[in-house]
C-alpha cells in the first residue's frame, strides 16, 4: 500500500469510530500530511466536545523546589542548601490560597520537588492549610511521582497515602511525572524516579478510590515516534481498565537551563502533530489539553483545530516551565482566553477541575452541570 492509501485506511477507521493500532500510530507519526492529521483529530474532538472550548481559572503553587532527583529535563529543581532552594511555610501557602480565592480561582494546581527532609505530614498540611482558608477551591495536587515518594518516606502503601490526602481535602491528581514511559528513554532522562509501573499503579489506585486524574507526556527531547505511541497505548490500556482519566496533556519540552539544553525546542509542526496523534490514539480520553504555558498562546489556539478542546487555566505563579525558558506570560486574562477560543471557532466555556460548567455572579462562582459527552451533545444540537 502507498502512504496515501495507508492514511486513507486510518481515516476510514477514524470515521467509523474504530480503535487505531500501535502500527496505525506509527503510520500517523510518519505522515507529513499535517492537514490530514488535523482533520482526523478535529473530527474526533468534535464528536466528543462539539463546538465547545474549555478553560479554567487556576493558580499554581510549587511548595518546594528542593528535589532528591536530578531529572535531565528539569530546570526547576534545586539542591538542599543551594541559594535558590526554598520551602514555602504555612503563612506563605495560606497567603497564596487567599489570593487565589480573591481572584476567583476554582482550582489550585500543586506540584513540587521531592524534598530530602520534609516529612509526608508537611504535604498533608499544605492541603489542610489551603482548605482552612479557601474551602471551596479544588485542590489538584501531587503527581504520581510525589505520591510514590510519600509512600517511600512514610513506609505506607500508596492507597493509605491517597486516603490521607483525600481526608485532608485533595480533589484530584495532576498528570505530571509521566514523561516517557518507554524504558529506553525513561532510564536516560529520569531513571531514578518512579518507574512507569509505579506511575500507572498510583493512578490505578487513585481511580479505585474515586479520584479523577490527568495524564501527560513530555515530548520533543530524545523520544522517537515509537516511544510516544507506546506511551499513548499504555495510557489507553489503563483508561480501558479504570475510566478515571479526564484529560491528556502533551507537554512540549523546554530545554533552557536543563541538562539537555543543547536539544532544540520542538517545532510548531511537531507540537501540532503530537496533539493530533494524541487525540486519535486516546479514543477513551474525553479531553485533550493544549497547555498554553508550554506551547505559547498562538500554537495553543491553533491546536484547538488539531484535536485539543481545552486551553487549561489563566495560571498564575507557574515556575516549572518559566525556569526552563518559557517566554509565555505568567497568566492570561479570562477575556483574552475567551477571545482566543472564540476566534478559533468554539464557544468558550469555563469549567471546574472535574468538568462542571462554572457560573459566575456578583463576584462568586458555582459549579453547575457536568460537561459530559451527552450534555454537550444536547447543548450542541440546541446551539
Ligand atoms: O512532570 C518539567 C514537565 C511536568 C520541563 O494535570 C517540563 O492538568 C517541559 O504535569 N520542559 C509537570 N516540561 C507539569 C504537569 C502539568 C502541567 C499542566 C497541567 C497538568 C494537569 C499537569 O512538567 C513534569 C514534566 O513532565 N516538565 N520540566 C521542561 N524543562
Amino acid at each position: 500500500m502507498t502512504t496515501a492509501n495507508r492514511l486513507g485506511a486510518i481515516r476510514e477507521k477514524v470515521e467509523a469510530g474504530a480503535r487505531l493500532s500501535f502500527e496505525d500510530g506509527l503510520e500517523l507519526e510518519a505522515s507529513q500530511d499535517l492537514f490530514a492529521l488535523g482533520t482526523m483529530a478535529n473530527l474526533v474532538r468534535e464528536r466528543l466536545s462539539g463546538n465547545f472550548g474549555f478553560y479554567n481559572v487556576n493558580t499554581h503553587i510549587n511548595p518546594t523546589n528542593v528535589c532528591v532527583y536530578t531529572c535531565d529535563f528539569c530546570a526547576f529543581r534545586a539542591d538542599l542548601g543551594e541559594e535558590r532552594a526554598y520551602v514555602m511555610d504555612q503563612p506563605q501557602i495560606e497567603e497564596r490560597a487567599k489570593q487565589a480565592h480573591e481572584r476567583g480561582a476554582t482550582e489550585l494546581h500543586i506540584v513540587g520537588g521531592l524534598h530530602h527532609k520534609l516529612p509526608f505530614q508537611y504535604y498533608v498540611d499544605v492541603v489542610k492549610w489551603i482548605k482552612a482558608v479557601a474551602p471551596e477551591i479544588h485542590i489538584k495536587a501531587y503527581t504520581a511521582v510525589e505520591i510514590e515518594w510519600f509512600s517511600k518516606i512514610s513506609r505506607k502503601p500508596i492507597e493509605t497515602i491517597l486516603a490521607e490526602l483525600i481526608e485532608a481535602g485533595l480533589g484530584s491528581l495532576p498528570g505530571g511525572g509521566a514523561e516517557i514511559f518507554h524504558p529506553e528513554v525513561r532510564q536516560k532522562i529520569c531513571g531514578a524516579k518512579a518507574s512507569t509501573e509505579r506511575w500507572l499503579a498510583v493512578h490505578r489506585a487513585a481511580h479505585r478510590l474515586g479520584l479523577r486524574s490527568n495524564a501527560t507526556m513530555l515530548y520533543g527531547h530524545i523520544d522517537e515516534p515509537r516511544h510516544r505511541i507506546d506511551h499513548l497505548v499504555r495510557l489507553r490500556e489503563l483508561q480501558d481498565e479504570t475510566g478515571g482519566f479526564q484529560t491528556f496533556i502533551p507537554l512540549a519540552f523546554h530545554p533552557d537551563h536543563s541538562e539537555m539544553s543543547e536539544i532544540p525546542k520542538p517545532s510548531g509542526v511537531m507540537d501540532l502533530k503530537v496533539m493530533a496523534i494524541s487525540r486519535l490514539m486516546l479514543d477513551n480520553f474525553e479531553h485533550i489539553k493544549a497547555y498554553w504555558v508550554m506551547l505559547g498562546l498562538k500554537t495553543a489556539q491553533v491546536a484547538l483545530s488539531f484535536g485539543a478542546d481545552d486551553l487549561d487555566g489563566t495560571v498564575v505563579h507557574e515556575k516549572i516551565y518559566h525556569e526552563a525558558g518559557a517566554e509565555t506570560p505568567q497568566e492570561v486574562t479570562v477575556t483574552e482566553i475567551r477571545r482566543l477560543i472564540s476566534e478559533a471557532g468554539r464557544i468558550p466555556i469555563e469549567r471546574d477541575t472535574l468538568y462542571h460548567r462554572v457560573e459566575r455572579e456578583a463576584g462568586s462562582w458555582s459549579s453547575r452541570e457536568h460537561l459530559s459527552t451527552p450534555t454537550l451533545a444536547a447543548a450542541v444540537s440546541s446551539t
